[in-house]
């Protein structure tokens, strides 16, 4: 079993699409292992995209992770990065296979719907900027 941690972004929950969303992640088999909804600040959103420093479209996705809350989510299942990122699908939206999270929901590369970790490296990382270990030590004791 391995983690990976998903966000529903602000686009998303702004157009009430938290629920469909998880529906897909349960019914692709990932069980969830934590869950809250948290409107992040600045600091926090640019800790959390610290890698994207750089890059130019670094203030306007700070803006948008900040505009509004948005529901980080710990999953489990054998090879949870790989899985959650095929079935969310590609960055932008256009170019999302058909039936991903992304096709489905996303309105554009910068505003699409959720996040995924890379790898397992950064699930953990993004995983306790959001969950602390007493959180999910209780989630555990399912
Ligand atoms: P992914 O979320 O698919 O891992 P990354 O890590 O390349 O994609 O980008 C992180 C986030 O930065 C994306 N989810 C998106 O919100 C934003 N982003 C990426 N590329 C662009 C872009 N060209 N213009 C605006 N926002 C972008």
């Amino acid at each position: 079993m391995s983690r990976t941690l998903a966000i529903i972004k602000p686009d998303a929950v702004k157009k009430n699409l938290a629920g469909n969303i998880i529906t897909k992640i349960t019914e692709a088999g990932f069980k969830i292992k934590g869950l809250k909804m948290v409107r992040l600040t600045k600091d926090s959103a640019g800790g959390f995209y610290e890698v994207h420093k750089e890059r130019p479209f670094f203030g306007e996705l700070v803006e948008f992770m900040t505009s509004g809350p948005c529901i980080p989510i710990v999953l489990e299942k054998d090879n949870a990065v790989e899985d959650y990122r095929k079935l969310i699908g590609a960055t932008d939206p256009a170019q999302a296979a058909e039936g991903t999270i992304r096709k489905l929901y996303a309105g554009s590369k910068a505003e699409n719907a959720v996040h995924g970790s890379d790898s397992d490296e950064n699930a953990a990382i993004e995983i306790a900027h959001f969950f602390s270990r007493k959180e999910l030590l209780e989630n555990y004791a399912d």
